[in-house]
């Protein structure tokens, strides 16, 4: 009886103590639902029971330790100059300097998948957005996908981008440029494995928001701008305006001269 006492008592310390000094939820064992105990994390891991994601870099602190070894109170563990949740969603290893152990340090070997002006941050449910430039413009990425890397090409004006992610799973994709990098939107193409797909835009003033879906698997995508494109597009017509135009100057010039012989012969008869 004296037992049961103690513990109902204790219990109603920690009760007191988790609401009044941790201000933890004295009902729930993980009060932020991060996947460590409010325990735990008092007194293994030195993180916020409070706070989901401790060191604020996209992964939640229970991911961190449990599923890839990284510090929940570093936003950059290996000091790569990336942070763990940007290269969890960029395939590289959060815990290793060089990755791939070629020497190349994964923040090098970052930029030369996107370029040396891109940058990343993760956003809520797994979301990466991703921001690319180039001379003359910028896309801003946002995908659930992991992104392998992504690059313009000035000469086809177009956005190529390397994707994967679990099969099967539906993947969104919203790519975010200046209006005035698309003269005109019909000829905006967006392709999964140089495959046309569907798409929607959305005019965001002087910007445009581009949407489109696709399943998981290991991708090639591309946003076509203009370019190229809009210039095969443009060429048939023209192609078929020069093409009439000289066959009517043809036929024009044959009556001519069909005219003027014809005119000889006659005046040859006459006079
Ligand atoms: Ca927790
Ligand atoms: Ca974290
Ligand atoms: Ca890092
Ligand atoms: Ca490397």
């Amino acid at each position: 009886m004296a037992r049961r006492f103690c513990g109902y008592r204790s219990r109603q310390f920690i009760r007191f103590f988790e609401s009044n000094v941790y201000f933890t939820n004295p009902l729930l064992p993980d009060s932020d639902y991060d996947g460590l105990n409010d325990g735990d994390e008092l007194n293994l891991y030195d993180t916020d029971p409070l706070i989901f994601d401790s060191d604020e870099d996209g992964i939640f602190d229970g991911e961190e330790v449990l599923v890839y070894g990284s510090d929940p109170n570093l936003i950059d563990s290996d000091g790569d100059q990336l942070a763990d949740g940007v290269e969890v969603k960029t395939e590289f290893d959060p815990t290793k300097w060089d990755t791939d152990s070629d020497g190349i340090g994964d923040g090098l070997e970052f930029v030369a998948n996107f370029g040396s002006e891109s940058s990343a941050e993760l956003l809520p449910l797994g979301f990466i957005r991703m921001t690319i430039e180039w001379s003359g413009g910028f896309a801003i990425i946002t995908t659930n996908s992991t992104m392998l890397s992504a690059s313009f090409d000035a000469g086809k004006q177009k956005i190529d981008f390397h994707i994967k992610g679990t099969s099967g799973t539906n993947a969104i994709c919203n790519v975010t440029l200046l209006s005035s990098l698309v003269t005109d939107p019909n000829n905006l193409k967006v392709k999964i494995d140089e495959n046309l797909i569907e798409f929607s835009t959305k005019d965001l003033g002087n910007m445009i928001l581009i949407q489109f879906k696709y399943s998981h698997s290991e991708h090639n995508l591309s946003v076509e701008l203009n370019g190229e494109y809009s210039q095969i597009n443009t060429y048939p017509p023209l192609l078929f305006i020069s093409i009439v135009f000289f066959a009517v100057f043809t036929i024009s010039i044959t009556k001519r001269r069909k005219f003027f012989y014809a005119k000889i012969r006659m005046s040859h008869i006459f006079f």
